[in-house]
């Protein structure tokens, strides 16, 4: 899988292949992470990337030119149907079957943006998609194509070990995950639950799943009602 992330920091994803798992696809190849710079692109004798926005107020808005030709060069070497995703607060809320998704795709571009944002007109013409990843604002779009990237190169085949399986993740059957523990036995008299100990499998997969439903129940009550209702589905 390839990603092309649009960005004025491309500085910002040069350590990726370092981080985990993740950054160990891209090390492998497995996943290729190009970036690229709108201020490379620009016609303005300034390379300038910004520019003020009609009807006054504060900030600037990213032009149109720097990054059609920045998107338009990706395409030119890769491929011109590959799906344009841009990050902002206005987008559609990222969550795991989106993900899902993407991981299907064989390259993503990605457009970073700063600033108050970019001409809607370059949102028209060139973005497939827009994703937000939550109600609060970052101060640019590269922190969620961090979100995206390492979120969809995990579901990747063979980047997760046996013992990490991403079946058994939060989310991939709509619940939360049930608490872990690990040695030792007693922290502060507190002590591991019992039928972890037990060493019978089946009592341990049934403690898990109840605390599974427990805890989706307690934290994310909206997200436990759309489990029932997907198990409701599911018998019928
Ligand atoms: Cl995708 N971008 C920015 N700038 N802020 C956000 C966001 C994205 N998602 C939530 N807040």
């Amino acid at each position: 899988m390839r990603f092309d992330v649009v960005t004025l920091f491309p500085n910002m994803f040069d350590d990726f292949p370092e981080w985990g798992v993740t950054g160990r696809a891209v090390e492998c190849d497995q996943v290729q992470l190009n970036t690229w710079n709108p201020r490379d692109f620009s016609a303005d004798r300034f390379g300038r990337v910004d520019d003020r926005p009609y009807g006054g107020g504060p900030g600037m808005v990213m032009r149109y030119q720097p990054l059609a030709d920045a998107i338009d060069a990706v395409k030119a070497e890769s491929s011109k149907t590959a799906k344009v995703i841009y990050f902002s607060p206005q987008g559609r809320c990222l969550n795991q079957l989106m993900i899902e998704q993407l991981a299907q795709e064989d390259q993503l571009i990605l457009l970073a943006g700063r600033y108050e944002g970019v001409d809607e007109r370059l949102i028209e013409d060139y973005v497939d998609e827009e994703v937000s990843i939550g109600d609060y604002v970052l101060s640019g779009g590269e922190f969620a194509a961090f979100v995206m990237i390492d979120a969809v190169i995990r579901l990747l085949p063979g980047v997760l070990g046996n013992e990490e399986s991403a079946q058994q993740d939060s989310f991939s059957d709509g619940l939360l995950d049930c608490p872990h523990y690990t040695r030792p036995e007693h922290i502060n008299q507190k002590a591991v639950p019992e039928v972890l100990l037990s060493g019978h499998h089946d009592n341990i997969k049934r403690w898990r799943f109840q605390q599974m439903k427990s805890r989706t129940k307690a934290r994310r009550p909206e997200l436990f009602e759309q489990y029932l209702l997907s198990q409701a589905e599911i018998n019928n």
